[in-house]
């Protein structure tokens, strides 16, 4: 078993659809080993996405990413950061596969519903950005 970060990102909070995302990626066989909602600063999700800083769609990002709630989730499963990356589908809605959670939920190649970490390294660096370890709880 490994891990994984994922973050139901605005879009899908204010429009109410947290709760079937959750439950769309429990049924794909994901357990929620750790979860908050917190609504990011600038300076946080500037940080967050510091890897796209020079691209033009970088301000805009921080901007949506700041517009809301935020849930960020530790989901744990049999190679967790590939199937998380499968079951979300690519970056714009309308070129994911039927079925994903982009496909299913998110509006825009912005607003599209979910993040989630692609490596093994970079889920263990941006777990450890939204949770401290006595928040992950081992039951
Ligand atoms: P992904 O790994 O699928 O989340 O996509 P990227 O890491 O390439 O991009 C990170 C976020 O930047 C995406 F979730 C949405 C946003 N983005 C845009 O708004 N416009 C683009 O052209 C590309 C990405």
């Amino acid at each position: 078993m490994s891990l994984t970060l994922g973050i139901i990102k605005p879009d899908a909070v204010q429009s109410g659809k947290a709760g079937n995302i959750l439950a769309h990626l429990e049924a794909s066989g994901f357990t929620v080993e750790a979860l908050r909602m917190i609504r990011m600063n600038t300076v946080q999700a500037g940080a967050f996405y510091f890897v796209h800083k020079e691209r033009p769609f970088f301000d805009s990002l921080v901007s949506f990413m700041t517009s809301g709630a935020v849930i960020p989730m530790v989901l744990e499963a049999e190679d967790a950061v590939k199937k998380l990356r499968t079951v979300i589908g690519a970056t714009d809605p309308v070129e994911a596969d039927e079925g994903t959670v982009r496909r299913l939920f998110a509006e825009s190649k912005e607003r599209n519903a979910i993040h989630a970490s692609d490596s093994d390294e970079n889920a263990a660096a941006e777990i450890a950005f939204f949770f401290s370890g006595h928040e992950r709880l081992d039951l």
